[in-house]
């Protein structure tokens, strides 16, 4: 005799994303640091982890900060996933809900 049973849970699934691409235009640019700094304070992203510029797993000025620095001086570009969309490769508690520009 077989008896029915619920398995419950959840499964997680990461979004790809490409860091720094908060505009998510396929390209990273001085639009995307306007970007950043207008939600900052106006709006509520989709993809968190997308404006985590320097991946320490938060979001705020020194995001935009660290880019700047990258685009104008060259000094350390973001971390993975940079090139291209992936999903993070560190753990941190911010979300993506969705990326428009990964394959
Ligand atoms: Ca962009
Ligand atoms: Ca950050
Ligand atoms: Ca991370």
């Amino acid at each position: 005799m077989v008896t029915p049973s619920t398995i419950s849970g959840s499964v997680t699934v990461d979004t790809a994303f490409r860091r720094s691409d908060v505009n998510q235009d396929g390209t990273i640019d001085i639009g995307d640091r306007v970007w950043d700094l207008t939600c900052l304070f106006l709006c509520f992203p989709g993809c968190f982890e997308a404006h985590d510029s320097n991946d320490d797993g938060q979001w705020n000025i020194a995001d935009s900060i660290y880019l700047l620095s990258d685009l104008f001086s060259g000094t350390a570009a973001p971390p993975e996933p940079f090139i291209t969309c992936s999903a993070d490769p560190t753990e941190d508690s911010l979300d993506c809900d969705g990326f428009d520009r990964s394959p």
